[in-house]
């Protein structure tokens, strides 16, 4: 059984006067503005959640911890903690220099000292981190599409604290939620990690937990990064305040964890269990499919169910915090009561209910009714109030094709439809309108193409949060563009992609432009399907050809799919 120790760590922070004196100094270095991922890494770095590292790892420690999950002293540490940078920075920047490290907002939280600078094989790390190097994998998919393709490494210093405005009072260092267990006198502490609402089986479940490891609980949820697609994290802690107040007074307490979690199973079990070492805690809840990023490119799971549970009780003695099994509670209708499913005798004899977090968002999406044995009434509320039936929220629809594939009409007589419809603003992002109004500079290579399609994901994303409709109707040649712009938007909403799949043949045949003719000729350059690519979308939620079919047909099989969604009511 670990032993508990609640002594202080170390953090990374100077002291205030330092802090102070190094902010000014910093003013000078060359600085790097993190991206958001990057500063919950930091603060973790920095407040000691992450100890031992003393900064972002250097190239032998990431060998180590990519090869097998140890630092280059031989010290367990499974998931590589690193400053990637793209190349124009790279250039800049040298071994032996100070960097001054920036929030979004160009506050210097840290500087650090660079000692290593390397370009990682990423195929290789997504394969030994992630078990694959599979673009369906959040953590790959970011990997290869949002991280920098350098990385640097080295110790940090620390100056202040990401600064938060929400939920302050929920957040604590590793030493803060120490000093509150020393005050508290609790010895042993289940903590239980989660990025989702929790509901009454959940409640049932830490309860229980903390009761057999004779524990205190603490409800430690992710409030950094979480899954794309996750409930947003003002609803969950709105949600956990609630389910707070029915723990027994005093035996339960939250704290909020600013992770930007990897979705990695196994390694990612193996990950929490160190961090919530660092937390003070003594045990840790393992569930079934712990951090599990859902299915693979091929629709399996990525990692078996039970994987993470045997790669941390693998581990334990070193993590120094011991696995406390996440049991499978059912309600069981006849004693009106959550009971573990494999302890339940009578099975045959009593009816046994559930319900899944698909059919739950169903539910919500659709308005039906959430069995208050299933949740509380307060949760209900608040993730109804944040997730409206689909019918009242905002969604985008986004035509992709070929020059003179017909995007443009169809998304026209979407828009009218729509308008006709009512309820909801409809607003029209056409290629040639955009072009004209957010992108007049832009020109058509990939990284033109690429910035004027991230700007208009960007505004129907904002469209879709506010609950309104947004159509838009770019080429968007490439895939894993279209794919940023569905992540951009599904964290607000639905996105339709819709494959305007009309044969290049027959928009060149139309040329309702002349642009054909004039790229046949090499008058313009880099033109879609003649002489620069156009990646055809493999599972569009709607394909659709225009050849010898009228606009109206089309835009009513939109309508049709929109309503099979359940974004538009019949
Ligand atoms: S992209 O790739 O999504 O950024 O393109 P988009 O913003 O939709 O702009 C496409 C319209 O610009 C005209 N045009 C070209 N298209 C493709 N390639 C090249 N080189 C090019 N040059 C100009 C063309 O009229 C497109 O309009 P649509 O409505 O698609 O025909």
């Amino acid at each position: 059984m670990p032993s508990p120790n609640l002594s202080p760590i170390p953090e990374l922070y100077v002291s205030h006067e330092s802090a102070q004196k190094l902010k000014h100094e910093a003013g000078n270095l060359l600085s790097w503005d993190l991206t958001p991922r990057q500063i919950c890494d930091l603060e973790l770095l920095m407040n000691g959640g992450f100890s031992p590292l003393k900064g972002f790892l250097s190239e032998a420690d990431y060998d180590g911890v990519v090869e097998n999950m140890r630092l280059a002293d031989g010290t367990l540490w499974p998931m590589p903690i690193t400053l990637d940078i793209n190349d124009d920075f790279a250039a800049r920047v040298e071994v032996g220099q100070d960097i001054a490290l920036r929030d979004q907002e160009g506050v210097i939280l840290a500087i650090l000292s660079v000692t290593d600078k390397w370009v990682p094989n990423k195929s290789r790390e997504a394969e030994k981190v992630f078990g694959a190097d599979d673009l369906a994998h959040p953590a790959v998919n970011y990997l290869h599409h949002t991280a920098g393709k350098v990385y640097l490494g080295g110790p940090i210093t620390g100056i202040q604290q990401p600064v938060h405005y929400d939920f302050k009072a929920r957040r604590d260092t590793p030493n803060e939620l120490r000093a509150y267990f020393r005050k508290l006198g609790w010895q042993r502490i289940v903590a239980f990690q989660t990025r989702n609402p929790l509901h009454r089986a959940h409640q049932e479940l830490t309860f229980r937990a903390a009761r057999e490891a004779q524990a205190n609980l603490l409800i430690h949820p992710v409030v950094g990064m979480t899954k794309p697609g996750d409930v947003d994290h003002f609803t969950r802690v709105r949600c956990y305040e609630a389910v707070l107040d029915k723990y027994p007074q005093s035996t339960t307490t939250m704290s909020l964890l600013n992770l930007a979690m990897r979705m990695a199973g196994p390694r990612e079990a193996v990950w929490h269990g160190l961090i919530r070492k660092n937390h003070g805690c003594t045990h840790m809840i393992v569930g079934r499919d712990h951090a599990g990023p859902g299915k693979n490119s091929a629709g399996e799971d990525f990692y078996g169910p039970y994987d993470a549970q045997d790669l941390f009780r693998q581990y334990q003695d070193e993590i120094g915090i011991e696995m406390v099994d996440f049991k499978h509670m059912v309600y069981v209708q006849e004693r009106a009561q959550y009971e573990p499913a494999d302890e339940i005798a009578d099975k045959d004899q009593v009816t046994i209910l559930n319900i899944s977090g698909t059919e739950l968002r169903r539910r919500l999406r659709e308005g039906l009714e959430i069995p208050e044995w299933f949740s509380f009434p307060e949760v209900v509320n608040e993730l109804r109030r944040t997730s409206p039936p689909r019918a009242k929220q905002g969604f985008t629809v986004f035509f992709t094709g070929l020059s003179g594939s017909g995007k443009s009409t169809i998304a026209n007589a979407l828009m009218v439809k729509l308008m006709e419809m009512g309820g909801r603003p409809v607003t029209l992002l056409d290629g040639d309108v955009v072009r004209k109004h957010l992108s007049s500079e832009l020109g058509f290579s990939k990284e033109h193409r690429d910035i004027n399609i991230k700007r208009i994901g960007y505004v129907a994303s904002e469209i879709t949060k506010n609950g309104g409709i947004a159509i838009c109707a770019p080429i968007a040649p490439y895939t894993a563009t279209r794919r940023a712009v569905r992540e951009m938007i599904e964290a607000y909403g639905a996105f339709v992609e819709v494959h305007v799949a009309t044969p290049l043949e027959e928009c060149e045949a139309r040329d309702r432009k002349g642009l054909y003719k004039l790229a046949r000729e090499g008058k313009i350059k880099e033109f879609t399907g003649i002489s620069d690519p156009y990646e055809v979308p493999e599972s569009p939620e709607l394909a659709v050809d225009t050849t010898g079919v009228d606009v109206d047909h089309c835009a009513h099989q939109v309508i049709l799919k929109l309503e099979s969604m359940g974004l538009i009511k019949a």
